[in-house]
């Protein structure tokens, strides 16, 4: 369990990024990787609700936001993967498991 950024970091540390989801295909197959809210490699810490990814791709392909989310302005900035594959914007300072790609 880890902040969003010491998430990030340990990826990189070993050469990978927080996993970015690009496809459907993709976040079925980080969910199943997964057993509790998981930081993913998205955030929109530089401008409130300008999602970014960590890989470069822009931002606006597949996307799988739960009901009502992102709600958090900028208290929530970190992107997150719920047990059903929904996605929320959380605080970066919350400790979560993290999935790494590489
Ligand atoms: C959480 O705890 P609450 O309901 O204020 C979560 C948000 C979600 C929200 C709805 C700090 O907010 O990111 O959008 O539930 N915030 C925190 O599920 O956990
Ligand atoms: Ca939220």
């Amino acid at each position: 369990m880890k902040t969003w950024p010491a998430a990030k970091t340990h990826c990189v540390s070993m050469g990978s990024l927080l996993t970015t989801i690009h496809l459907r295909e993709e976040n079925d197959f980080v969910r199943t990787l997964i057993s509790s809210n998981a930081w993913l490699g998205g955030n929109d810490i530089i401008s409130d609700g300008a999602w970014v990814w960590d890989d470069g791709v822009e931002w606006g392909g597949f996307t799988s936001w739960d009901s009502g989310e992102p709600n958090g302005g900028d208290h929530e900035q970190c992107l997150i993967m719920r047990l059903t594959g929904k996605w929320n914007d959380d605080p970066c300072s919350k400790e979560n498991v993290y999935v790494c790609k590489k």
